[in-house]
């Protein structure tokens, strides 16, 4: 008997110690209401979009490794909308694909996605419907699970002193908010028009047969929303909701290391170049690369994550902007779009003697 305990007692420990030594999962709540509304990305250049809990990004899920999460999704807005985690390992019907693993989710109904955090990485999530349209209208954010060993976290080997997430997208604000105003006035008639019928409104358009989807493509079928649109010409881009100038200097000193997780939710590609620095790309799509390297420029591609390593040796505001020529500015103007300074201060805490300005006729 008093062997069968102390097997017991010590299967108990064994299960335990992992949660010992690396400290217990827990569930992380959040809720994602989505609604339409307007969005200043410079003072004077609003556009309708899609927000979550109203801000652009959406939240923030950061959690540990082998937490659970739970996102009650709540469509406040008219288009249908699934929520998929990027570079993620989850239940097959909490991937967000529409039609694929779930319905979606429609005008005033909720969804509560649930799924174990894993693997550990710089991720994102993003809105799964219509995506040209729905992430460059707002939806999307970070998903950052950090290491449940502390081995494998990189800001521990690193010291990082700073680490900071920057979430990129290009917009084309006159399409969006065509887009946006016409999509509310479509789905509001056929809201009425489902009333009458006293059939529920479907709001885009699912084919009941491949035979009548193959028939569409060979009549040259547009989506209601793009008949008569051009796609969207982006002529501004974004970090963090924002084009330069109002996108927050890294503030660093000499000594320090920062942590960039760069990640490119929107639709084309950018290349950051870094003044007055090398760089360590030390993990893409979130995973740890198993040979770090060197580079300053850094090349992002729609859907990919890069984490960088900065130890700034000279103090100074420096540049860092992306080297197609169109990425660096806004409708045409440079300095704008996804440049952005990273501003390394000396021992006294001085930057420089000169204070960077605005000019949009260089
Ligand atoms: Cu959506």
């Amino acid at each position: 008997m008093k062997k069968k305990w102390t097997l017991a007692i010590s299967i108990s420990i064994i299960m335990l110690l992992p949660a010992l030594v690396f400290g217990a999962a827990t569930v992380k709540h959040y809720t994602f209401n989505i609604s339409i509304g307007e969005w200043n990305i410079l003072p004077d250049v609003k556009v309708k979009s899609l927000l979550i809990n109203d801000q652009i990004p959406g939240p923030t899920i950061e959690v540990t490794e082998g937490d659970t999460v739970e996102v009650k999704v709540v469509n406040n807005s008219v288009p249908p909308h699934t929520i998929h985690w990027h570079g993620l390992e989850v239940p097959n019907n909490q991937d967000g694909v529409p039609y694929v693993t779930q319905d979606p989710i429609e005008k005033g109904e909720s969804f509560t996605y649930h799924f174990v955090a894993t693997p550990a990485g710089s991720r994102f999530w993003h809105c799964h419907w219509s995506t040209l349209l729905h992430i460059s209208g707002g939806m999307y954010g970070p998903l950052i699970i950090h290491p449940r060993d502390p081995a494998q976290d990189l800001n521990k080997k690193y010291n990082v002193t700073l680490d900071r997430t920057m979430m990129v997208d290009s917009i084309d604000p006159e399409w969006q908010t065509k887009m946006l105003t016409m999509m509310e006035k479509m789905h509001s008639m056929e809201a009425m028009n489902a009333k009458k019928s006293g059939e529920k409104s479907s709001g885009e358009r699912l084919f009941k047969s491949v035979a009548e989807y193959k028939q569409a493509i060979k009549d040259g079928y547009h989506s209601p929303y793009l008949k008569g649109l051009p796609k969207p010409s982006y002529k501004y881009h974004l970090i963090d909701g924002h084009p330069y100038p109002l996108i927050p200097p890294v503030k660093t000193k000499i000594g320090d290391t920062v942590r960039l997780r760069m990640i490119n939710a929107g639709n084309i590609p950018h290349y950051f170049h870094f003044h007055g620095m090398q760089l360590t790309v030390v993990a893409i799509d979130g995973n740890t690369l198993e040979s770090p390297y060197k580079v300053n420029a850094v090349p992002l591609f729609p859907g990919q994550a890069k984490d960088l390593i900065l130890q700034p040796k000279i103090p100074g505001w420096w540049a860092v902007h992306d080297h197609a020529e169109s990425g660096s500015t806004n409708n045409g103007h440079f300095p704008g779009g996804t440049m952005f300074l990273i501003g390394v201060a000396n021992k006294n805490g001085k930057i420089s003697d000169y204070t960077p300005k605005l000019s949009l006729t260089q």
